[in-house]
């Protein structure tokens, strides 16, 4: 049985579910992180030493890191719906997945989400985050030069590459801060909110998550 350690109002954990979703996998949820349980905790440095979750678990197996979890469940598929055995085709693929860890993810959720959502509200740094949204910005005018000339990140069809990129939209289109105007990049997630897994798994409130800072 897959079991899947994190709490579902984790955007790395989101990234996650929502690809178990895609695949139909059965899966035992463990509500771990936050005040569901400590990261920090030996019970759990123990299967984690980097002390973060999503952590899966599966044939007594132990695999963390999101973005790792991503290509493993994808790699495992029979069918192999989200990978390639191309080396070539799949960087195509894992670019996205990178630049979104790597690029997007710093400036929008550990910037501006933890700037203005995780933060207690006397003591955020708005021109630190004023900042990050300008970087958002580029960001995601970049995305929409890519998106006004296909459909999905991934290309012709839905793939890995969205997914990590695809789950920060609930998030930046939520928050109320300065946006672009982004007619591919929002036709692209209204494709995104009409499967029932993004839906599901990444729209999910982060209303527990306000004023709500931890070490990471
Ligand atoms: N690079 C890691 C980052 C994981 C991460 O930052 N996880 C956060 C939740 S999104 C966490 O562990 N928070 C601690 C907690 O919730 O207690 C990954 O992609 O898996």
């Amino acid at each position: 049985m897959l079991v899947i350690w994190g709490r579902k109002d984790s955007f790395n954990v989101q990234k996650v579910m929502w690809l178990i979703g895609e695949l139909g996998l059965s899966y035992q949820a463990v509500p771990f992180g936050g005040p569901f349980g400590d990261c920090n905790s030996a019970e759990f440095v123990a299967i984690n030493p980097t002390r973060h979750i999503p952590v899966i678990t599966l044939d007594g197996q132990t695999v963390w890191e999101s973005h790792t979890i991503l290509r493993f469940l994808a790699a495992s598929d029979d069918q192999q719906r989200f990978w390639s055995q191309s080396p070539l085709e799949r960087t195509g693929v894992e670019r996205w997945m990178d630049w979104s860890q790597t690029s997007l993810e710093p400036d929008l959720m550990l910037g501006v989400f933890w700037g203005m959502i995780r933060t207690p509200e006397a003591e955020r740094d708005w021109p630190f985050i004023q900042k990050k949204v300008a970087q958002c910005t580029r960001h995601f005018e970049m995305l929409e030069g890519i998106l006004s000339q296909r459909p999905f990140l991934s290309g012709d069809r839905f793939g890995l590459a969205d997914i990590p990129t695809g789950a920060t939209l609930y998030r930046y289109f939520s928050l109320e801060i300065a946006r672009p105007s982004l007619p591919a990049v929002e036709a692209w997630y209204q494709r995104l909110q009409s499967r029932p897994a993004y839906r599901e798994h990444v729209m999910v409130s982060y209303d527990s998550l306000r004023g709500q800072r931890i070490e990471l």
